[in-house]
Parts: C-alpha cells; structure tokens; sequence
C-alpha cells in the first residue's frame, strides 16, 4: 500500500538535524527531547499525569494527548477529526482529540529529518520519502525492517537542489533579461505617443489651413459663377457674352465644367482633396496614438515585465487538444482533428492567488503560496454553458512553457505556466527581509 499522504509532508519538513541523543525514546523530535530524559515521563499536555519512563513507547497509549508513544501507532488514534473515545486517565476520561506530537521523528542522518504521520509506524511499509533512514519500522510488523537509504537519497536530493538552484539562477537572468527589454519597448512606446502627440497637433493646424484654402477656392470660384450674381433681365442681353467667358474660365481650370466633373473645377477639387486628405490623416494618427496611449496604461506586471514576451506563444499538445497561450492576447483551444480552435479568454488582468500544490521534483510546480494568475476572459461561448475563460497561474521556469492544463469547472480552464517572469530573486528577497529587521 502507498500513502499518497506522505508526500504532502514534504512541505513540512524540519531542516533540523540533531544527532540522537544515547537513550532517548524512538520517534521524539527535535524540539521535544527535554521531556524524555528523567526516569519518569509527565504527559506533555496533562502535567498532572506522571507515568515511569517504561511506559513511553509500550505500545499502550497511557497519556490523554498521546505524547507517551512517540515512536509507536498506539496512539495514533487521537486526531481531531476522529471521534472521541475512552481513555483511562483523561480528564474527561476520553481522548481529548488534541495530539501534543506533530508525528513520528525521523531522524535521517545525512539527509534532512522530518515527521510522518503516526499511522505509517510499523505499518509494515518503508515511507522512504520522509524517513529515509527506515526508522519508521522496527520489526514489529510481520518483521519488516527498513534499510537506512539517507546516503543515496541525500546525495540524489542534494544534486537535485543543486540542479534548481542553477536553473533558478538561470531564470533569474532571463528575468532581468525581460525587465530590461520591457524597459526599453517603453521607452519606445513613449517616444511614439511623444511623437504622435506632436503629429496630431500639427496636422490640426494643417488641416485648419487647408479647410479655410479649400472655403478660399469655393468662394473665390462663386465670384466667377456669373449666372449666380446677375439679374435675368440683363442675362439675355449678356448671354453670348458669358458664354464665351465661361467657356474660358473652363477651359482654364478657374470653374467646373458640369458636364464633365459635376459642379467643382480641379482648383476646387485639388483644394478640397487636401483637406480630406489631412482630416484622414488626422484621425488616422489620432487612433494611432489612442492605440499607443491605452497600450502605455495596460497592466504589464512588476516592472512592466510582461511587454518583453506580450504577443509571444506558447503551446502544449493534451490529447485531441493543442492549447496555446498568447501572453497578454488570447488563450486558445485548438481541435487536432479539423482545423476548429475556440478562444478560450481574451486578456483582461494579472490577480495575486494562493497556490497550493505539491513541490515535484522536475521543479514543474506552482508550489504553494501567493502567485500572479493572469486572467482571461469573455472568451468563445461554450455549447449550452457560460463564455469560456482561462486563469493561467505563473511559475517560476527558465523558458516559457505551459506546465499543465485542467478544466477547473464546465468552460472554466487552469494553465500552469512557468516564466522567469514568476522567478523570485532569493538574495534580493533576503536582503529585503534584513532591511525590514
Ligand atoms: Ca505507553
Ligand atoms: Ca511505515
């Protein structure tokens, strides 16, 4: 039988190592040798109860918070969330569902101590991944004993951190690699809103100038419009007259011909394609530097980091699935089969979440504790559900990659995603933490 339990105690691991004291009872911690060492045992949380050490580890639980039995499954039994149950001596005269130890000590020299859980004592299985030393049985279990393994285990764990740790610097690298390029794409997109602001401000001015040249050519052409201006008893006299002057001023580009070009002459024309031409202008750069102006507002993260990868993505190949992750765009779900893809959010924020996952040992993990969730949302709407959306949790990795990817609920999607991005600087974080002292 495995105890898939166990390894959530990884997490909770005491990096301390003291060397065992000569007589000191099987299974007792660090911090709890001082109460085993006269020749009688008082019950750590009963003090009333004083009991001969011989009674400490005889596999009879004799004190009401089990702090006799440290090194057996005798009292095992006295967890919070089971119920309660006779025990001579207690005050209550039950177990008081309090336990004063924390599990069994195992000691694993040469490699890191820790507790597990009472039950996995002398269960006749060896729970190497806590008790490397194999303290956890002794042989009274159908004799199973368990060989100490803490020289090989310590040896592949300590290579192992090793190994993280110099990937971890890697990424710290590649993080200050991206701080700085997002820096300078800021930069750069400040110069272009600098710039564009001084675009627009001109071409206002220009196309002031060439709305009142094109109203200027509109009116003076009127001037020459004679048949507007004279009065109809005169115009017969004058026709033939104004004919010939018209067909002068035609020819010359001075009036429209309305027989060719409707009622503007090419100086009308050529006037008022200017000022369209600066108005199109106009607001062409005017939704340029909207564009430039919001991206400037966007939450890019710390240190504005995530414009060094904005656009960029990434895939990872589940099933009859590919999901691919587009940095500060979209998220996707592409189908293998057909050529079909669903958005599956569109990118709306970064949020802080509490991550808790168990460490693994290719380091592939969220890990536990506050971690930057990117969120996207209002994606594709699912057949018969919600819009889908996406939470995509950060890492810390050297490369962008997506980790894992789940359906949290109906239409609801978890990435996993390492970036160095997620990657915190231990020594500056340890330099923070003094600073604070
Ligand atoms: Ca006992
Ligand atoms: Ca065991």
């Amino acid at each position: 039988m495995q105890h898939p339990k166990s390894l959530a105690l990884l997490g909770a691991v005491c990096s301390l190592t003291v060397a065992a004291a000569g007589s000191l009872p099987r299974g007792v911690g660090p911090e709890f040798i001082s109460h085993y060492q006269s020749k009688e045992f008082t019950c750590i949380a009963n003090p009333s109860i004083v009991i001969s050490i011989d009674r400490v580890n005889d596999n009879t639980c004799d004190c009401p918070d089990g702090s006799d039995e440290p090194g057996t499954a005798a009292c095992a039994f006295i967890d919070p969330l089971s119920p309660e149950q006779p025990l001579y001596g207690s005050p209550s005269g039950t177990t008081n569902a309090t336990r004063t130890l924390p599990g069994f000590w195992c000691n694993n020299k040469g490699h890191i101590g820790g507790y597990i859980p009472f039950t996995f004592v002398n269960d006749g299985i060896c729970d190497y991944d806590v008790c490397c030393d194999g303290s956890d049985e002794n042989g009274s279990a159908n004799g199973v004993k368990c060989e100490n393994r803490c020289a090989a285990i310590g040896k592949e764990y300590r290579r192992l951190a090793e190994e993280r740790k110099k990937a971890h610097a890697k990424a710290i690298v590649k993080k200050q690699e991206m701080i700085k390029q997002a820096s300078e794409l800021r930069q750069q997109a400040e110069a272009r809103v600098t710039a564009l602001e001084k675009d627009v401000k001109d071409l206002e001015v220009k196309k002031g100038e060439l709305e009142r040249e094109y109203a200027r050519v509109q009116n003076e052409e009127a001037v020459y419009d004679f048949d507007a201006y004279i009065p109809p008893f005169i115009r017969d006299v004058l026709h033939d007259k104004i004919r010939i002057v018209r067909k002068w001023l035609i020819s010359n580009g001075m009036m429209a011909d309305p027989a060719t070009d409707g009622s503007e002459s090419s100086a009308v024309k050529a006037a008022r394609e200017a000022a369209e031409g600066a108005a199109q202008e106009l607001s062409h750069k005017t939704r340029e530097l909207e564009q430039e102006g919001s991206d400037l507002q966007k939450d890019f993260g710390p240190s504005d980091i995530f414009r060094a990868i904005q656009g960029k993505c990434a895939e990872i190949d589940a099933g009859e699935y590919t999901y691919e992750l587009c940095w500060l765009d979209k998220t996707l779900q592409k189908s293998k089969k057909g050529h079909a893809s669903s958005n599956m959010g569109n990118y709306a924020r970064i949020d802080i979440a509490i991550a808790d996952e168990e460490d693994r040992v290719d380091g592939k993990s969220l890990g536990s504790g506050p971690r930057m969730v990117m969120r996207y949302e209002n994606g594709q709407t699912c057949w018969n559900g919600p819009q889908r959306r996406t939470d995509v949790w950060l890492g810390c990795a050297e490369t962008e990659e997506i980790w894992r990817v789940s359906e949290a609920e109906k239409c609801v999607y978890k990435l996993e995603v390492g970036t160095p991005a997620a990657c915190e600087d231990e020594t500056v974080k340890k330099s923070h933490e003094k600073d604070e002292l």
